[in-house]
């Protein structure tokens, strides 16, 4: 078995449920060197992208394609997500990075994000294969009901994708369907502490509602495809490239650079927000 692999029974629950919760992926010493780097690396804050939800409450993001030689570059290429990933996706195929996005939801501020399939938006990047894509969520605060965690519906990744359309500036799944599987499905909140993880598929049906506690929820969540699984309405490359791995230790150990040079997605009528579904 590789290093961080997952066990078999985790495999098993993943495909049933959707998704997996790994308690203390990331140490404390980990997420307390992430987290204040977020907070002060400056080209972060620079990039962040604002998104209304439909009560016009505002959700921060910063999103970038290439995961690099900064802090969360190591997060994302490490061996403790990738060998896992690996495991979940459907494909032996190496495994590429589509996208992060570190979220920021500020205190009383911090917008909801409607209920979506991932997949809901990267069928328009015309990804072919939803089994071979999936998120991972790692929590830098603690996430809760309070301050607008992640809710899942247990399962609904069986579903298929099923229609999106406008909600506010954000993309939203058929709010019919959505209700038909919350009558028969569960509705899971996913509270986490600082370091663990969410791995989730790109089929379930997501959704978080606004921070309105006066804590912060940050999270950086990095996006996975396998590299046999084309998308045809994609610019960006990362998603091609197989990741270059580093071990478990660099986020600790290694000189990380700031994320300066990243190439962070612009709001201003990028074509690749449009590729994201935000943007029509
Ligand atoms: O972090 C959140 O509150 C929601 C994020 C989300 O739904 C997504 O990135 O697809």
């Amino acid at each position: 078995m590789k290093t961080n692999a997952l066990t078999p029974e985790q495999i098993i629950q993943y495909n049933k449920d959707g998704y997996l919760i790994i308690k203390n992926l990331f140490s404390k010493a980990e997420v307390d060197k992430m987290y204040a780097i977020a907070m002060k690396d400056d080209s972060i804050a620079k990039n962040a992208l604002d998104l209304n939800d439909q009560t016009g409450k505002k959700t921060k993001l910063s999103l970038w394609f290439t995961p690099g030689n900064d802090i969360f570059g190591y997060l994302t290429r490490s061996e403790r997500i990738v060998n896992k990933i690996h495991q979940l996706l459907d494909s032996t195929a190496p495994i590429c990075h589509f996208h992060s996005k570190l979220m920021q939801k500020e205190p009383k501020v911090g917008g909801a994000w409607e209920w979506h399939q991932d997949y809901g938006y990267w069928y328009k990047n015309q990804f072919m294969f939803p089994d071979q894509l999936i998120s991972v969520m790692v929590a830098l605060t603690p996430a809760n009901k309070q301050n607008g965690c992640l809710q899942v519906i247990k399962g609904s990744h069986k579903l298929g994708r099923v229609n999106h359309g406008f909600a506010g500036e954000q993309v939203g799944a058929d709010i019919t369907m959505v209700n038909n599987a919350l009558k028969t499905m569960e509705l899971v909140y996913v509270e986490i502490e600082p370091g663990d993880a969410l791995l989730f598929h790109s089929n379930i049906l997501h959704r978080s509602e606004a921070n309105l506690s006066d804590k912060p929820r940050w999270s950086i969540i990095s996006c996975y495809n396998s590299q046999s699984n084309l998308a045809y309405n994609e610019t960006s490359t990362a998603w091609t490239q197989a990741i270059d791995v580093v071990p478990d230790e660099a986020i600790l150990e290694w000189e990380n650079e700031s994320l300066r040079a990243a190439d962070f997605l612009k709001k201003e009528h990028d074509p690749a927000l449009k590729e994201t579904g935000w943007e029509e």
